[in-house]
């Protein structure tokens, strides 16, 4: 500590109430002159910027640069403004897929006991869950009829019918700010949406909560890449739509104030998000990554466990940060073309337990964010010699958390 900074903490002691709430444009945008020594300078956007307003309420705004940003932008606005932050490039790993047609196979949803919930009537009736992913094909047949649809919205017209600042998320919002070139739709969010929801009527995938209602929110565009603010964005979003779960199976964020102040939001808020642990067959506890490692009490985080219920070798674990495991190998779900297709992830168990909370929401519809995690934590199959290295050493079993959920919520 130079002589400059303990004069000035020692100021601050004096007069302790005017240092604590001094608001200056280097206060809240810290990144600004810092970035060289920054580990993340690589992946800042320099001409972009993530603000978050004293309501707590998130906007994404361009400059050429950050001196201007500052003098233009942040200055005039600064009583209002909590924190500034360059957005970022995130790059979301890329899943194989193997696409066939006319296929039953549930032996994920065999494995978790989903079929004693349905049996009871349970089928995530009047939950709304939002996917923050990749494009959702939302004329899929058994996608279709489970799309939250904003009626307040007209389609198609380039208005913003209902003033909640998107236009035309009838079906939908996407977030993406730099489409890529690839016109193909990317499988993953189709794939995970089907997880959680595929309508089991109209097809031979059976989602795990085939009445919950899907609120399609992307960010992540045809090759992969997104940014951290359209993340944001896209967060934002689904918790205005009314997403009692957001799931998140992605990751891969190294500088992540905004996510962070985002999921805090989140939380104040109610809402549950779950979020695939990463496939890098690395310990999160030792080698953080964001989302997966933030471990707010409003979050759950997760593993990918294998046919022969054993942890996938290449799934993320973490005694702390992760939480359990759920099927993650050899997943088939609906992808777009009116098809399936099996694909491998954490991105796919993630969806898993999102489905698993949908169907515990709507069995207790007045329960708590904190009682639907506790009732899938404590519910888990623990089996000797499995090796889940997470927080519950077991594998998520939605017929018995339905069972503790009610003794948790009479
Ligand atoms: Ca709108
Ligand atoms: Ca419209």
């Amino acid at each position: 500590m130079d002589v400059q900074k303990i004069l000035s903490a020692v100021a601050c002691v004096l007069v302790l109430s005017s240092c604590g709430n001094k608001k200056s444009s280097s206060s809240v945008f810290p990144e600004n002159g810092a970035l060289d020594s920054s580990a993340c300078m690589g992946q800042a956007i320099q001409n972009k910027f993530i603000v978050q307003w004293e309501d707590g309420k998130f906007t994404v705004e361009s400059a050429k640069d950050a001196d201007e940003f500052t003098k233009k932008f942040i200055e005039p606005n600064l009583e209002n403004i909590r924190y500034v932050e360059y957005d970022r490039h995130l790059q979301v790993e890329k899943t194989d897929e193997v696409r066939t047609t006319g296929f039953t196979d549930s032996w994920g949803q065999d494995k978790v006991s989903v079929r004693n919930v349905w049996a009871q009537g349970v089928y995530g009736q009047n939950v709304k869950v939002a996917v923050v992913d990749a494009y959702v094909d939302y004329t899929h047949p058994q996608i279709a009829p489970r799309i939250a649809i904003n009626t307040g919205e007209i389609p198609n017209n380039g208005k913003d019918d209902d003033g909640n600042g998107v236009v035309d998320d009838y079906y939908g919002a996407s977030f993406v700010s730099v489409p890529s070139n690839n016109q193909t739709p990317s499988s993953h969010g189709t794939h995970v949406a089907g997880i959680i929801a595929a309508d089991s009527r109209y097809g031979s995938v059976e989602g795990m909560a085939p009445q919950a209602q899907i609120i399609p929110a992307q960010f992540i565009a045809n090759d992969g890449g997104g940014s951290l603010g359209d993340a944001v964005l896209a967060l934002q979003y689904s918790a205005s739509r009314g997403a009692k779960i957001i799931n998140a199976s992605w990751g891969g964020a190294p500088c992540v104030a905004s996510l962070r102040n985002t999921f805090q939001e989140l939380q104040n808020k109610g809402i549950l998000v779950v979020v695939a642990a990463g496939n890098d067959g690395r310990d999160i506890d030792v080698y953080p990554e964001f989302p997966a490692s933030f471990n707010f009490s409003n979050q759950i985080t997760v593993a990918a466990s294998s046919v022969t219920d054993f942890m996938t070798s290449w799934s993320n674990s973490g005694f702390n940060f992760v939480h359990l495991a759920a099927p993650g190998e050899r997943i088939l779900s609906t992808v777009p073309g009116n098809t399936t297709a099996y694909m491998d992830g954490t991105s796919m168990a993630a969806p898993f337990v999102t489905g698993a909370a949908a169907l515990l929401w709507s069995a207790r519809p007045n329960a708590t964010a904190t009682q639907i995690k506790q009732a899938i934590l404590q519910s888990v199959d623990v089996s000797a010699g499995h090796e889940f290295k997470v927080n519950t050493r077991g594998r998520l079993n939605v017929d018995r958390a339905l069972q503790v959920l009610k003794q948790l919520v009479p």
